[in-house]
């Protein structure tokens, strides 16, 4: 049995089998899960956190793999937590990528996770931002967060990286979709990856005019990078547009962004928290099912109960 100091010394060295063992810990949400979050917690903030999001099969995986490489090469270390089902890291269709996988699992300097998909989407957002904290006080230069610009939730958790970069694919009719999901707004970094294809100037094209259309952008002028992943080509293009905004950013803004996850973070827990005592507690009692009968009945709605239990508890709360 290891405990939790064991675990907690063995990530701060950075050490693969602990940091493994301790997202396991997050991932099934186990009691200690928490407690080990907290003592990491005062030794993250120092890696510069990247989110890559975009329509699946636009080329996320295969692109962060050939981003490792180059990092690794630039004397940097890694970490990387993959949320995409639909293309974990098991190397993809080529075998030669296959191979280098294999190379990067077993370098000390590259730790790389999917996380699985069980329970609800918030547990697993809740999971992965968690789990980036954990490569954070690994030590790793960099962490790197892989989410399919898809759903609200999936905004949500790259939301939380210092740089998004978001990897578009000409010809898919993607780009909508992309729009859609709310992927163009928050993106610092753009990428028409399957340069090889064709279309790609176009894509670059309609991406230019779209970020000229809004006019609430910062100082920052996102870049448009054009890489072809599967030949390698455009990563060191982009690993500089990616630092270069770590330096923007560093220049003034990162405070800001660090502020702005740390509030989301401090309410979620809050909402998660508080509002999950108070619901295990009505359940204990009873109470919840006669709540539900009465509104199954009209006699009530469930923002006047909410209301209600919010008031009883503020009385409560209040010396007299
Ligand atoms: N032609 C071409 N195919 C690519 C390129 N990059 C990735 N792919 C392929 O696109 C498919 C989806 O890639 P993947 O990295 O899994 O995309 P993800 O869903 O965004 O993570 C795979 O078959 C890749 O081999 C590229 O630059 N050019
Ligand atoms: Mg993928």
């Amino acid at each position: 049995m290891t405990n939790i100091e064991q675990l907690i010394d063995g990530v701060l060295k950075g050490d693969r089998r602990f940091i493994a063992k301790t997202i396991t810990l997050i991932e099934n949400d186990l009691p200690e899960s928490q407690k080990t979050v907290s003592l990491l917690y005062p030794h993250t903030g120092k890696a510069h956190i990247v989110g890559i999001t975009g329509p699946p099969g636009s080329g996320k995986s295969t692109l962060i793999q050939k981003l490792v490489e180059e990092l690794r090469r630039q004397g940097k270390t890694v970490g990387v937590v993959a949320v995409d089902p639909s293309s974990p890291f098991t190397g993809g269709a080529f075998l030669g990528d296959r191979v280098r996988m294999q190379e990067l699992s077993t370098d000390e300097g590259v730790f790389i996770r999917s996380m699985a998909t069980r329970g609800s989407l918030g547990a697993l957002a809740k999971a992965t931002k968690d789990a980036v904290k954990v490569l954070d006080a690994s030590g790793k230069d960099v962490v790197v967060v892989e989410t399919v610009g898809a759903g609200q939730s999936e905004v949500e958790i790259v939301k939380l990286a210092h740089t998004i970069v978001v990897v578009l694919a000409p010809g898919l009719g993607d780009d909508i979709q992309a729009i859609k999901a709310g992927i163009m707004e928050i993106g610092d970094v753009f990428v028409v990856n399957k340069a090889d294809r064709e279309n790609v100037n176009k894509a670059i094209m309609d991406i230019e005019t779209m970020l000229s259309m809004n006019p609430e952008r910062e100082k920052w002028k996102p870049p448009v990078v054009k890489t072809t992943a599967i030949m390698g080509e455009g990563i060191i293009e982009l690993l500089d547009k990616i630092d270069l905004h770590r330096k923007y950013l560093e220049g003034g803004t990162i405070d800001t962004r660090r502020r702005q996850t740390v509030e989301t973070e401090l309410v979620e827990a809050i909402k998660e928290k508080v509002a999950g005592a108070i619901v295990d507690d009505l359940k204990k009692k009873g109470i919840l099912d006669k709540l539900v009968q009465k509104i199954l009945e009209k006699e009530t709605d469930p923002y006047s109960v909410a209301d209600m239990l919010l008031a009883k508890r503020l009385k409560r709360l209040k010396p007299s």
